[in-house]
Formats: C-alpha cells, structure tokens, sequence
C-alpha cells in the first residue's frame, strides 16, 4: 500500500478545537510515516461540524484531492442540539462521498462525554484522525486498482497481447458444479 502520488483534503471544525487539532495531528502524522508529502495534504476549517458536509462536497469537486477528512467532535450537552448537529454531520458526508464519487473519510467523534471524546482523540491507535487516514490511504489505492470503466477497458486491451494458456482457459472454478 501506498501513498504517494494522491493527494488528501483535511476539512475541520473549529468547533472543540483542543480537540479537533489533535486529531488532525494524528491524520498528519499517519500521513507522514506512509510517506505522504506535505504538499499533498490541504486543511480547510470551518465554524462547527454542521458546516461540515458541504465543505467537504466543494473540497471534494474541485477535483483536486483524492480522498477528503471530516474532522469534528459533538459532545452531547443537556439540549438536542447534539442530536441535530451529530445527525446531519454524519449523513451530510455519507451523502457527499456518495455524490461526489470522492471518498470521504468520517473522523467526527460523536461523545456523550468530554472524556469519551478526550480518549479517542489520543495518541496513535486510539486517535480516531490517526485511523482515518490510514483509512483514506488504504481507499485510495483500493479505487486505484478498481480504476473507472475507461480505465479497465483500455487495460483489457493492452493484455489482449498476452496469451492465456489453455490450460488456465479451461479451468472451472471449484465451487461450480
Ligand atoms: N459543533 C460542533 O462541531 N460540535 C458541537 O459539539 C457543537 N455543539 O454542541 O453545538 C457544534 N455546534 C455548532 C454547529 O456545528 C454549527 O457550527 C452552528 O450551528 C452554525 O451552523
């Protein structure tokens, strides 16, 4: 796997900040060490997670990015507020990846507590930015070998040159009978 010649968008609230910078740090630093360049990663902030989805569908028909991180933490207070905000974020991106075509990679902590929040915010395996990079990197390169149908018919005919054995012709597979 990976990384290198994609380019990712990191889109985060500033809504929790002391929270939501950690887990930007932990995408980067998942970035840095499967050898993503610097410049290959843009961060674009916005207010709070409700700002979230739309972003992330501008960022992601630029055309420029390959994958795009929603960063953002909703803690539940005493209002439904939380419900509202959590809710629309959550399907917001689901809908914006869809859209768009562009993964986009969930990295919204949804806590009841501060302290929930805090603990999946940390260092490395439990820094939900940090999975989700790794995430994006893995996806990429997963669309990558997919390729488009345009992509895929133009490699067939490229492999019409080689020939297949006879022998691998013929071959059933095993569970068929
Ligand atoms: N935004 C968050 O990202 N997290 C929260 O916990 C939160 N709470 O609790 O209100 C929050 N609200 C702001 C919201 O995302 C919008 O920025 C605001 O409503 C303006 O549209």
């Amino acid at each position: 796997m990976t990384a290198e010649g994609f380019r990712y968008a990191i889109v985060v609230s500033r809504w929790n900040d002391f929270l939501t910078s950690k887990l930007v740090d932990g995408a980067l630093d998942a970035f840095e060490s499967h050898g993503v360049y610097e410049d290959d990663v843009e961060i674009f902030k916005v207010p709070g997670s409700f700002e979230l989805p739309l972003t992330c569908k501008k960022v992601a028909e630029s055309g420029s990015f390959d994958a795009v991180i929603a960063v953002g933490v909703v803690i539940r207070g005493e209002t439904p507020h939380f419900d509202y905000v959590a809710g629309e974020a959550a399907s917001g991106i689901s809908r914006a990846s869809m859209e768009t075509g562009v993964p986009v990679l969930f990295s919204v902590i949804t806590a009841n507590t501060l302290e929930q929040a805090i603990n999946r915010a940390g260092v490395k395996a439990g820094n939900k930015g940090y999975e989700a990079a790794v995430s994006a990197i893995e996806i990429v390169n997963l669309y990558d070998e997919i390729g488009s149908p345009q992509e895929r018919s133009q490699k067939m005919s490229q492999d019409e040159a080689v020939q297949v054995p006879a022998s691998r012709k013929e071959k059933v597979f095993p569970h068929v009978v």
